[in-house]
């Protein structure tokens, strides 16, 4: 196995019960009527299961005889209209469906059944999960629907198939063969709708003006052809500066009438060819990109220049808050540059707002304009790609931590304003609201760069859809659909899963220390390395402590941003959460923690605590042969293997970079100071695997 199949390996039941009881009901397929999306959605059940029961089904529109799977809308099927009632369909929108056992006229049907045709195709692939992840369907009886409306992938791909911040190859966009179509691009939509996403950003947040004319338009229109079979509507990221790249304008002010005509032609012409295109994302006035700021404008006038243009069509534009000019400002600048917006944008324009309030590090507090934009639609931005979570070499899965944050009760609309809930349309009425998540796909043959990256995925998805999913049991479902149901693999492999963010924390940056990888210098390299000498501005480490004092009291005023009893919390050193500790405050190296132990000495164990767990997940997955396919088992394997070795050298990294600075001595492993350092200023330039620094134990051989 490769891993090119994703979640979607349909492989044929092992229990022959279960196997035989699926089979009476489910080999009989009806659809009656329906679209291109419910032809999807039959194609995929026939393909599915008939590789699940081993034996061959295929859709039919005549009535059946006995027991069937019926699936399809009341609109277009009489039978569902005779199986289920409008009222149990009425208040599921157009995405919503119900999977349920029926009986008429003596024979148990299994239903899938929606409003609409996106519906029936969700639906089919919730049965098709259930199926592989061997539930029982003999009283199955279920309704879902998303919890928001827009449930994105954001790709970073460029024309020349690079990928920014891609670990998984090249891009899998080919724009020299578009419009010619590979097989490809439906199994990408296939995985897509299969976990309910329903929009996808083609190119990168920076991004040339070049996708918005000929010949781009053109191949566009193929792909979008494509995914509207999957239900994924396509957006594409615009250059805020097209109508002078393109076309020679002499500004891109949004005020000038001339560009104001150019971009609503722009859009005529984009619908004109691709009907349901979803709208832009931007990027602007942020890390060099151009905006409205450029010409004395707002933000909001930017975004609304854009959104009048799209309205006539029914598109938005997703602009987003993530702007830093400086450093020093960084945490406040989103806050601080669209809480004064907050009501100045058009309705169909919607906020897409970062996790956290720096760049996706390992552990951060949630974005404080979660909350605290009433009047303004907003959506929160994931980063499934591990950028700074260790590429596709590390594993870490990241579901616990999109989970903390959603579940962070920002309390700006008193209890219960929770992050899921802003994001969710519960907290303000919003009319556009959800997710995007940046995407890990890339062309290597398993998508992701490695096979278990595509838990990320698929729990982006899967959140998207409904936020109150748990970590542990994303991790079990595709655990499941990926490697099969032998107890033995689905424990093991959740446990690593979901152990596995914390145990990067460790090794990487405890405690809330903050960015800490080696910034981007063109290699691939960029926020992975450790770098501590690099990134002081943000840890703010120095001779006599650590930490980034943001408070109010004594700091800069970051704490400020949040509701009181959060600001209070994190004021304080008593109350703040202790993994946001060096995030908030700078503390002396010998500031005790809850446990009694000092920072310094908490640093020091968690590095080498956390090292060793990747030894324990190696050998954990390593316990798993014949239960795992071989190439798939040693291809793991070898991964961890890698992440050993970088594990050991962020540990070493780190800690002889804190006892450098700190000079204090490990209490467990005397020999740290021993560590033979050069100056601290040189300190740990070097390149990877080329350390400065030795540590060395008591007998003086390397450790
Ligand atoms: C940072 C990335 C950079 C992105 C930027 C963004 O390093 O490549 O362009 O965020 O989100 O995480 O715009």
């Amino acid at each position: 196995e490769d891993g090119y199949e994703l979640w979607l390996r349909y492989r044929k039941v092992e229990d022959p019960g279960q196997l035989k009881r699926y089979r009476a009901a489910l080999s009989n397929l009806v659809r009656q009527g329906g679209g291109p999306l419910q032809k999807s959605a039959a194609d995929e059940l026939a393909r599915g299961l008939s590789a699940l029961l081993g034996t061959k089904v295929t859709p039919r529109a005549a009535a059946p005889s006995g027991p069937a799977l019926v699936v399809g809308t009341r609109d277009s099927s009489p039978l569902i209209r005779s199986l289920v009632p409008a009222a149990d369909l009425a208040d599921l929108g157009e995405e919503g469906y119900v999977v349920r056992r029926v009986t008429k006229n003596g024979s148990s049907h299994v239903v899938v059944a929606a409003h609409g045709d996106r519906g029936v195709l969700y639906g089919a692939f919730h049965l098709l999960r259930l199926v592989q992840t061997c539930r029982p369907l003999e009283h199955i009886d279920l309704t879902e629907s998303p919890a928001a409306p827009l449930r994105v992938a954001d790709h970073w791909d460029n024309i020349d198939g690079s990928i920014e911040r891609g670990y998984a190859g090249l891009s899998f966009f080919d724009w020299a063969e578009l419009p010619k179509l590979d097989e490809r691009y439906t199994d990408y939509a296939r995985a897509l709708a299969s976990l309910g996403i329903n929009g996808a950003v083609i190119n990168n947040v920076n991004t040339p003006a070049t996708y918005l004319a000929e010949p781009f338009l053109t191949k566009l229109a193929a792909l979008a052809g494509v995914l509207r079979r999957y239900g994924v509507t396509l957006y594409v990221t615009a250059n805020f500066a097209a109508p002078i790249d393109l076309d020679g304008l002499a500004t891109a002010d949004p005020f000038d009438p001339g560009v104001r005509s150019w971009w609503s032609k722009k859009a005529d012409e984009i619908y004109h060819r691709i009907e349901d295109f979803g709208g832009f994302l931007v990027k602007a006035n942020s890390e060099g990109r151009p905006g409205p700021l450029d010409y004395g404008r707002t933000h909001a006038d930017g975004a609304n220049l854009l959104a009048d243009a799209l309205r006539p069509h029914g598109g938005i534009v997703m602009w987003r808050a993530f702007v830093h000019d400086t450093d020093a400002k960084w945490d406040r600048q989103g806050y601080l540059d669209f809480t004064p917006l907050d009501g100045k944008f058009a309705d169909n324009v919607v906020l897409q707002i970062k996790n956290g309030p720096i760049d996706f590090q390992v552990r951060e507090p949630a974005h404080p304009l979660f909350g605290s934009l009433p009047h303004t639609n907003s959506m929160i931005e994931l980063q499934v790609t591990q950028e700074y979570t260790g590429h596709s070499t590390h594993v870490c899965y990241l579901v616990p931590q999109w989970k903390e944050v959603l579940d962070f009760d920002t309390l700006k609309a008193g209890p219960g304003s929770t992050v899921a809930a802003v994001v969710t349309g519960e907290v303000h009425s919003y009319t556009h609201y959800g997710f995007a998540g940046v995407m890990n796909f890339g062309d290597s043959r398993n998508w992701t760069g490695s096979h278990l990256a595509a838990a990320n995925t698929h729990g982006y998805g899967r959140l998207a859809w409904n936020p109150r999913l748990s970590a542990a049991e994303l991790a079990d479902e595709w655990t499941r659909l990926t490697f099969g149901n032998d107890q033995h693999v689905v424990t093991t492999v959740t446990t690593l899963l979901l152990g596995s963010w914390h145990t990067y924390e460790d090794y990487t940056a405890p405690l809330g220390t903050g960015y800490i990888t080696h910034p981007p210098d063109g290699s691939v390299t960029g926020h992975f390395d450790p770098s501590p000498t690099t990134t002081t501005q943000f840890h703010k480490s120095d001779r006599d402590g650590i930490g980034y004092d943001r408070t109010a009291a004594t700091g800069d005023g970051y704490t400020e941003l949040y509701a009181p009893a959060v600001r209070d919390a994190y004021e304080s050193l008593e109350n703040c959460p202790e993994e946001l500790l060096l995030f908030l405050h700078h503390v002396p190296y010998t500031h005790r923690l809850d446990s009694g132990k000092t920072v310094i000495q908490h640093i020091y164990d968690t590095h080498f605590s956390g090292a060793a767990k990747v030894g324990e997940m190696r050998e954990a997955w390593n316990g798993l042969r014949r239960r795992v396919d071989r190439r798939r088992l040693t291809d793991v394997d070898r991964q961890l293997g890698e992440q050993l070795t970088q594990a050991a050298r962020w540990r070493d990294t780190l800690v002889a970079y804190w006892f450098e600075l700190s000079r204090i001595r490990d209490e467990h492993r005397g020999w740290l100071q021993a560590v033979v350092a050069p100056a601290d200023t040189a300190l740990l330039g070097g390149e990877r695997n080329e350390l400065p620094v030795q540590v060395v134990n008591a007998t003086g051989s390397g450790l």
